[in-house]
C-alpha cells in the first residue's frame, strides 16, 4: 500500500493552494505534500479563470506529484486519476453520484451543474494537482454536495477518502486510462465545443484517446481530437 500523502498542511487562508504547493516544489519539497485551505484569496481555474469559494464552504486542496518515469504526454493521467478519485470520494462519503465531464470537472444533480474542478499545473520537477469541490455552498448555479446528499458532509472525510483513492490510483495508471474513458460522462453525448478563434464545433463525443484527448465526430467532416476547448453537453 502506497503512502504518498503523509504531510498535510492546513491553512486558514492563502492565495491559492496550487501556488503554495508550486512554491514548495521549487524549494525542493518531496512528492506527496498536501496543502488544504479554508479560503483562497486568488483561487485559480484554467486559462486565468478564478475559482470562487467563501470561507469554510469548499474542499480546496492541492497535492505535489513527482511522476519521475512518466512521459510528459501521459501526465494527463494524473488529473484523470484525481477526477476518478473525487467521484469515488463523493460516492463513498456522501452517497452522491458525481459525473466526470471532460477534461476535469465533476458535475452533480439533474441539470449537471459544476460540483468540482481540477487544475493540474507543471511545477519544478513535478505536477501540482489541485481540486476545488463545493461542499457546504457554492456560487449561484453551482452544484453543492450537501444539497445533493441531503445532509452536511464533513470536508475532512472527503479529503481523506480522496487522498486514499488517489494514492491507490497513482499506482495503477493503466487502470486509470481505462476507467477514465469508461467513466467520462462526456463520451456518447452531443457536445458543443467552443474553440475560440477556430470557431464552434457541434458533434458527438465518441471517446477519450490514450493521450487524454476528447474525440468528437462533427456533424460534418472527419473526427477531431481535442486537447483544449470548452465543451458543453447538449444532451
Ligand atoms: C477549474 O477551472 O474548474 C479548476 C478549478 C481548480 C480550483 C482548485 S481550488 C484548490 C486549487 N488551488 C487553486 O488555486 N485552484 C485549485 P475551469 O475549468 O477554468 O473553471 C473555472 C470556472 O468555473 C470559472 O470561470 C467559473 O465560471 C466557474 N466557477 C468558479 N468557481 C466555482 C465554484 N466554486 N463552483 C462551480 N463553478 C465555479
Amino acid at each position: 500500500m502506497a503512502i504518498r500523502f503523509v504531510e498535510v498542511r492546513h491553512l486558514e487562508s492563502t492565495t491559492s493552494t496550487n501556488r503554495v504547493v508550486a512554491e514548495a516544489a521549487a524549494a525542493g519539497a518531496p512528492e506527496g505534500l498536501v496543502v488544504v485551505a479554508d479560503y483562497q484569496t486568488a483561487g485559480r481555474g484554467r486559462l486565468d479563470r478564478r475559482w470562487e469559494a467563501a470561507p469554510g464552504d469548499a474542499l480546496l486542496v492541492s497535492v505535489l506529484l513527482r511522476p519521475g518515469g512518466l512521459a510528459v504526454e501521459r501526465w494527463h493521467l494524473l488529473s484523470e486519476a484525481a477526477a476518478l478519485s473525487a467521484s469515488a470520494a463523493c460516492a463513498a462519503v456522501a452517497g452522491v453520484e458525481a459525473r466526470i465531464k471532460w477534461p476535469n470537472d465533476l458535475q452533480g444533480g439533474e441539470g449537471g451543474a459544476k460540483l468540482a474542478g481540477i487544475l493540474a499545473e507543471s511545477a519544478e520537477g513535478g505536477v501540482v494537482v489541485g481540486m476545488g469541490l463545493n461542499v457546504h455552498a457554492g456560487p449561484p448555479g453551482a452544484a453543492v454536495l450537501d444539497n445533493l446528499a441531503g445532509r452536511r458532509v464533513p470536508r475532512w472525510d472527503l479529503l481523506s477518502a480522496w487522498l486514499a483513492e488517489l494514492d491507490r490510483r497513482l499506482d495503477d495508471l493503466e487502470g486509470v486510462a481505462d476507467d477514465y474513458s469508461k467513466a467520462c460522462d462526456t463520451v456518447g453525448r452531443r457536445v458543443r465545443v467552443d474553440r475560440g478563434a477556430a470557431g464552434v464545433l457541434l458533434g458527438v463525443a465518441t471517446r477519450v484517446d490514450s493521450s487524454g484527448r476528447l474525440v468528437v465526430r462533427p456533424d460534418a467532416g472527419s473526427d477531431v481530437a481535442l486537447t483544449v476547448g470548452d465543451v458543453t453537453h447538449i444532451r
